[in-house]
């Protein structure tokens, strides 16, 4: 599956400075390609490129890498492929014009607020969040899921729609935007919200009232922000390791065979650094207790991009939980009530380890295996590259929901949950 090529990490393959000098002011003319060609001869041209810029940023597999170009280096980069015979293709011819396109302009972001044909920084999602909260204040309450490195809270929502006395609903937890590049997580995430508080679709309500909802949009909101206003390919977070380097993955750092695949052990890897230990990063480590803190959870939910995947535990073994087959029914009918929306394909359900690559120490699996979870699932949404089209953020929106809504229906009928009892007063 070409695809799953493109998505994107790999520490052996990755640009290891620290120095990444590429800002989004700066990318103007940068070239963003597609490469594809052997081990070799892709490791061959990221070496020259690299000894000519030591920011050079390459972002890929063993067999496929997206390169983005500074205007100086289009010529050299063009002939070492084509000697080294790797096959570029030209994804974007000036990425500064994409990434501008993605952010509201002053004008339209003072007229309408926040919307969904744009993303936004942080701190406006953190309006936003505040604000439907404000204006649902029987169904909702502002929550805070813990702390980042550079003093910022995890904020999310929680939306408890009345239920009959003594009845405590399952908690359907959402994480989203683990990794600050994926952009179309924490807008999907928003989008999402809004459904729940706003649609009059029956079903959409319905699915609002079963669940007892801990939303957070973005998980690593100091890597979100990085990402927004300095380097766009930012996935980590922002601490400050011993020798100067910064971030860890905070996908790589939870306390389950931490360290172990996929996971470097130098601060300076742009992509997939460990920390310094299991919870070593604020983010983390208060997450994780948050989390633990929550009776009744019964859906744990991450989501990353990009190929289109839904993904099983566990992302480091082939292993089967004891609910494989019922998680994989579940994410069957997830799949099939989001097809229905764009007929976009996902690969999967099956465990991240099978479906894609193994990594260890991400958060999915610890939430299953340190709390038993009975229902962990990890989308990868769509998109070939981290830059999915700002207008089209509601077709993804849509997609999740009616994904969402699948999980529940087919969780239901497996008898994960009896909803009838518990549901809203109104
Ligand atoms: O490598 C990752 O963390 C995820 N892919 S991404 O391209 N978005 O970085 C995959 C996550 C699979 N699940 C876990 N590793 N827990
Ligand atoms: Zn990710």
């Amino acid at each position: 599956m070409i695809r799953k090529l493109f998505l994107i990490y790999t520490f052996l393959y990755i640009n290891g400075s620290s120095s990444m000098k590429l800002e989004n002011n700066k990318y103007n003319n940068y070239k963003y390609y597609y490469v594809k060609g052997d081990a070799s001869a892709l490791d061959h041209v990221k070496n020259y490129m690299l000894d000519k810029d030591e920011s050079f940023l390459y972002i890929g597999d063993i067999k496929s890498a997206q390169v983005i170009v500074p205007p100086e280096l289009n010529s050299a980069f063009l002939e070492i492929a084509k000697n080294d015979k790797v096959n570029a293709t030209l994804l974007y011819d000036d990425i500064a014009e994409v990434i501008r396109a993605e952010k509201p302009s002053i004008l339209r972001s003072k007229k309408r607020g926040f919307s969904w044909d744009a993303y936004y920084d942080v701190n406006d999602i953190y309006k936003y969040l505040s604000n439907i909260s404000k204006t649902y204040p029987q169904w909702t309450e502002e929550i805070v899921g813990g702390k980042t490195y550079e003093g910022r809270e995890i904020r999310g929502l929680r939306i408890n729609t009345p239920a009959a006395e003594g009845v405590e609903k399952p908690v359907f937890f959402i994480e989203s935007g683990i990794h600050a590049r994926e952009w179309i997580a924490p807008a999907t995430t928003t989008y999402f919200i809004n459904q729940l508080l706003t649609s009059s679709n029956p079903n959409v309500t319905r699915l609002r009232d079963q669940f007892d909802w801990r939303i957070f949009p973005t998980v690593n909101p100091d890597g979100y922000h990085y990402s927004y206003v300095v380097d766009r390919y930012w996935r980590k977070t922002r601490s400050i390791s011993s020798n100067g380097c910064i971030g860890a993955d905070p996908n790589r750092n939870w306390d389950y065979n931490w360290g172990q695949y996929s996971s470097s052990d130098n601060p300076c890897d742009y992509q997939v650094y460990a920390g310094s230990r299991p919870f070593s990063e604020i983010e983390t480590k208060t997450l994780s207790s948050y989390i633990s803190g929550i009776d009744n959870l019964l859906f744990y939910v991450a989501f990353h991009s990009y190929a289109s995947l839904l993904l099983l535990p566990y992302s480091d073994s082939t292993e089967h939980v004891h609910n494989y087959e019922d998680l994989v029914q579940i994410g069957k009918a997830s799949l099939e009530y989001g097809y229905k929306v764009n007929e976009e394909k996902y690969s999967g359900p099956g465990t991240a380890a099978e479906t894609l690559y193994k990594a260890s120490g991400g958060s999915m699996d610890w939430v299953r295996y340190a709390l038993n979870t009975p229902l962990v699932f990890t989308y990868e949404l769509r998109g070939s590259s981290f830059h999915w089209p700002a207008e089209r953020i509601p077709e993804q929106g849509e997609e999740v929901t009616q994904m969402m809504l699948g999980l529940a229906i087919e969780a239901e009928n497996l008898g994960y949950f009896y909803s009838d009892s518990s549901l809203s007063l109104k």
